[in-house]
């Protein structure tokens, strides 16, 4: 997945969203008249735009799956309005997600902007249900200006997220959660990170274990769990981890001694050293137990589709 600038050949499947009615159901503009016409002079207007960044949320093979924007983009007020829409067949595979994730790390990373907003239909069930999900915060306090561009106000839910939020915490790999663990840093004497059961990771922990002395270039893992619970993380050096849900397949670098990532769904994982020496610590949910390992890549395929899981 990637953005990239909107480009003439994505306005059919611009087009093909705006006319299911299922996409545009809670929408605010009239999209079902608009033409081809119109999504290809939308398209060529976005690319001068100052206003508004109007980017397009594409697969690895470059096919449109929607359009991701930050509106009425104002640096006097160092604010933006989010919007994103997808077509009916990304749905479900987290190209809304990454949209989000990836224009709100720009308004924040490249615009420098300190919040972004946005809003949805309070009968928007699947948005909320989303929005919720990922722990946005809902806000009352919408400027009125802003609120008077929409005529329906009331009905309306409101989001914000700040830069000071880091909005990195709530990324994900592969649908598992990439926490920040709360790291005490000491002018000249290093930092201390902690983490505490049942309130930064929501499960006890039965078991510690850690990895050590692997040499450079060496991978492990190559399996799922079915059960277990687990936080990984890597105080020392720099392992790439690789997670696959059976949906798709992510890579993160843990390189940083304050950064974690969950699983705690059956998710596949393969770790490469990527530097000697590296250490991987996990905290987990229950006591070893062999059962519980899924070793074989199609077993584990199977044993997701089966579930149900996503
Ligand atoms: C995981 C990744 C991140 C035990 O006897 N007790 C234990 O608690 C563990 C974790 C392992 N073992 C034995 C089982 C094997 O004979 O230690 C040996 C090495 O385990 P494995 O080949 O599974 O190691 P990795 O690095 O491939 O995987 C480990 C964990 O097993 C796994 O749960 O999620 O780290």
């Amino acid at each position: 997945m990637k953005l990239r600038k909107l480009e003439i050949k994505d306005a059919p499947l611009m087009l093909e969203w705006m006319h299911d009615e299922d996409v545009v159901h809670y929408l605010h503009a009239d999209f079902q008249s608009k033409t081809l016409e119109d999504a290809e002079s939308f398209i060529r207007n976005s690319w001068n735009d100052t206003d508004n960044l109007n980017l397009a949320v594409v697969s690895d093979s470059d096919e449109y799956f929607g359009t991701v924007s930050l509106k009425n983009i104002d640096y006097v007020n160092s604010n933006a309005e989010f919007a994103i829409t997808v077509r009916k067949e990304a749905m479900g595979h987290g190209y809304s997600w990454y949209g989000m994730e990836s224009i709100i790390s720009r308004a924040f990373d490249e615009l420098k902007l300190k919040s972004v907003y946005w809003c949805v239909s309070k009968v928007n069930d699947r948005a909320i249900h989303f929005y919720n999900k990922h722990k946005f915060r809902l806000v009352t306090d919408i400027a009125e200006d802003i609120k008077n561009k929409y005529d329906n106000a009331d009905m309306l839910n409101w989001y914000c997220v700040f830069a000071s939020d880091n909005f990195k915490r709530l990324k994900t790999v592969s649908d598992c959660k990439v926490i920040n663990i709360k790291t005490i840093a000491t002018e000249d004497s290093g930092g201390l990170s902690v983490f505490e059961a049942n309130k930064d990771i929501d499960f006890q922990i039965k078991r510690l274990y850690y990895i050590t002395k692997v040499p450079e270039g060496i991978r492990r893992g190559y399996h799922a769990h079915k059960k277990l619970k687990q936080l990984l993380f890597c105080p020392y050096g720099s392992i790439q981890l690789t997670l696959d849900n059976g949906v798709k397949r992510e890579e993160i670098t843990l390189d940083d001694s304050s950064v974690g990532v969950i699983i705690d769904k059956p998710v596949w994982r393969e770790m490469l050293w990527l530097q000697k020496d590296s250490v991987l610590c996990v905290a987990a949910s229950e006591y070893y137990d062999v059962e519980d390992y899924i070793r074989d890549y199609g077993d584990f395929k199977k044993y997701v589709s089966d579930s149900d899981i996503y």
